[in-house]
């Protein structure tokens, strides 16, 4: 199936002062968009346009990198959109999420400042993730476009810290950024619908 640009689950407006209009505008309507076009044509040429973008995810990764970058990163940020919303972040997380942080991570603050962690040593372009691996939940960093799906996890949470993903609101300070994101944007109702989805 043909790749599609997703719209933003939210106004351009909803996640100010945290992530800008013009920072969304760039990165979902520029970035995201230049992925799945690109993905689209690159399938098509590797006569696999008829499968998920999951499934293209792990069978170009290692093979076609081309495809694999924009496919991975249309993946990637199909979440990323709903990783984040307006009055989200914080320690208000749904009990399954509270309890896997509290057994497999050791504990919310313990989570917050490892997830935060990877994300600021992840040299370049990258993500930094949650993820379920065997069941359990393991926090982990990526370069360009990679995701835990190449390494047989299942991604529950992901931040782009991609410098078109926080340069305009936040200049070069990448730890700010994962700081706002983690206190202010965490939509924790995706992470949960995605953990339930991993577990089962
Ligand atoms: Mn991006």
């Amino acid at each position: 199936m043909a790749f599609e640009l997703p719209p933003l689950p939210y106004d351009y407006e909803a996640l100010q002062p945290f992530m800008s209009k013009e920072t969304l505008e760039y990165h979902h309507d520029k970035h995201h968009k230049a992925y799945v076009d690109n993905g689209n044509k690159l399938a098509a040429e590797a006569g696999m346009e008829g499968k998920t973008v999951e499934e293209v995810v792990v069978a170009s990764f290692g093979k076609n990198a081309g495809l694999f970058n924009n496919a991975a990163q249309h993946y990637n940020h199909i979440h990323f959109w709903k990783w984040m919303k307006k009055g989200g972040g914080g320690k208000n997380l749904p009990g399954a999420l509270q309890k896997a942080i509290d057994s497999d991570l050791g504990g919310y603050d313990k989570f917050r400042a490892d997830f935060i962690n990877a994300g600021t040593t992840q040299f370049g372009s990258g993500w930094a993730w949650v993820s379920v691996k065997d069941g359990k939940l393991e926090i982990s960093k990526t370069p360009n476009g990679e995701n835990p799906l190449v390494h047989g996890a299942s991604p529950i949470l992901g931040v782009d810290v991609w410098e078109h993903s926080y340069y305009i609101d936040y200049r070069n300070a990448r730890p700010k950024y994962l700081e706002a994101f983690v206190d202010s944007l965490i939509n924790w109702d995706h992470v949960l619908e995605m953990y339930e989805a991993a577990k089962s």
